[in-house]
């Protein structure tokens, strides 16, 4: 990111809180996964004026644990029954790459999105304003504009919300690059984190004998499919699907797909290693081109992507093989 482009970014989303919040109260509304990286960017932003709450659809585990240690107001909302407050000056969207990923009907007054997706199904209009920046995570959004603009927010918790969804966000630094390992070490020291302590409490994750039954079913249903020149791991999953694409990614095929279909709703779940991403595969521009082809949401990351929608499982994941199996591959110069 050139530094002029981010200085304007941050001047720009200051100026916008600063109108927005002098009219009245305003949403940052989380993306409706409800996970660290988004929970963490919207409790940090709000802490920065009294005037913003976060709010959204879910909390994932991670996030429920964080919001439950350090106390952090956020307040859950219900998708058919959510009432915005007459006087609401705007809203702000955090970690979403598309309206429908709030899960909300969002009502129209200036709005704000706060992205790191490569993916991108906003249309905005005149009072609106996006920053869509090339990051490893939102909360690196959230955490420069802290530290550049409300470094009097930058207490113990709200680094320790930050660090967490850059950390969840790039699986423990696996994805990440310079500048996110930048400001993991400017977070540690405006917090001033015992980086160690935290990161065993975030990584000191439990599952019940139900979930493990469940990773363990999806597990033995695992088989191997070509994808024209791709070889993918595919299996379905109740729930944890986030979480068994990602033991299964270890594995080391070209692609995982993990199917997820419950009450009339189908989720694809999609992961890829590094050198799948640099011969050729963009999962979240794949999930982008099934909901073209079949209908519902899809978009991401390069490496990890999801759709949704009310198709069928086996024509979502049929769509998915498809649209690998004609994504060429590059040979790579070793
Ligand atoms: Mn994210």
């Amino acid at each position: 990111m050139n530094s002029t482009v981010v200085d304007a970014d941050l001047k720009s989303l200051h100026e916008w809180l600063s109108e927005v919040t002098s009219q009245g109260p305003v949403a940052v509304v989380t993306g409706r996964n409800g996970d660290m990286d988004t929970v963490g960017s919207a409790v940090a932003l709000a802490s920065t004026h009294p005037n913003l709450l976060a709010c959204g659809l879910h909390l994932g585990r991670v996030a429920r644990r964080m919001v439950d240690k350090h106390r952090a107001p956020f307040r859950l909302l219900q998708s058919d029954a959510t009432t915005w407050p007459a006087s609401l000056a705007g809203i702000v969207v955090v970690d979403a790459a598309a309206p429908d990923q709030t899960g909300l009907n969002l009502p129209s007054v200036p709005l704000c999105i706060i992205d790191h997706h490569a993916t991108d199904g906003w249309s905005l209009s005149e009072h609106d304003l996006a920053l869509k920046w090339d990051v490893r995570s939102t909360t690196e959004v959230i955490a420069n504009y802290l530290l550049h603009h409300a470094p009097q927010a930058l207490s113990q918790p709200v680094c320790e919300f930050l660090l967490a969804g850059l950390v969840t966000d790039t699986a423990r630094f696996r994805h990440a690059d310079g500048p996110a390992f930048a400001t993991a070490a400017a977070l540690i020291e405006a917090g001033e984190l015992d980086y160690q302590a935290f990161i065993q409490e975030l990584e000191d994750t439990t599952t019940s004998p139900s979930e493990r039954g469940a990773i363990l079913r999806g597990l033995k249903r695992v088989e191997t499919t070509e994808a024209g020149p791709w070889t993918v791991l595919r299996t379905t999953a109740g729930t944890l699907e986030g979480r068994l694409a990602s033991m299964l990614n270890g594995l080391g095929a070209d692609a995982v797909v993990v199917t997820r279909h419950r009450d009339g709703q189908t989720r694809l779940t999609a992961r890829a290693p590094r050198s799948s991403v640099l011969a050729g595969v963009h999962l979240g521009r794949l999930m982008e081109h099934v909901a073209s082809s079949i209908g519902g949401e899809g978009g991401g990351h390069d490496g990890a992507a999801g759709w949704s929608g009310t198709a069928d499982p086996i024509a979502a994941e049929t769509a998915f093989i498809d649209a690998l199996a004609r994504t060429n591959k590059q040979e790579l110069n070793t």
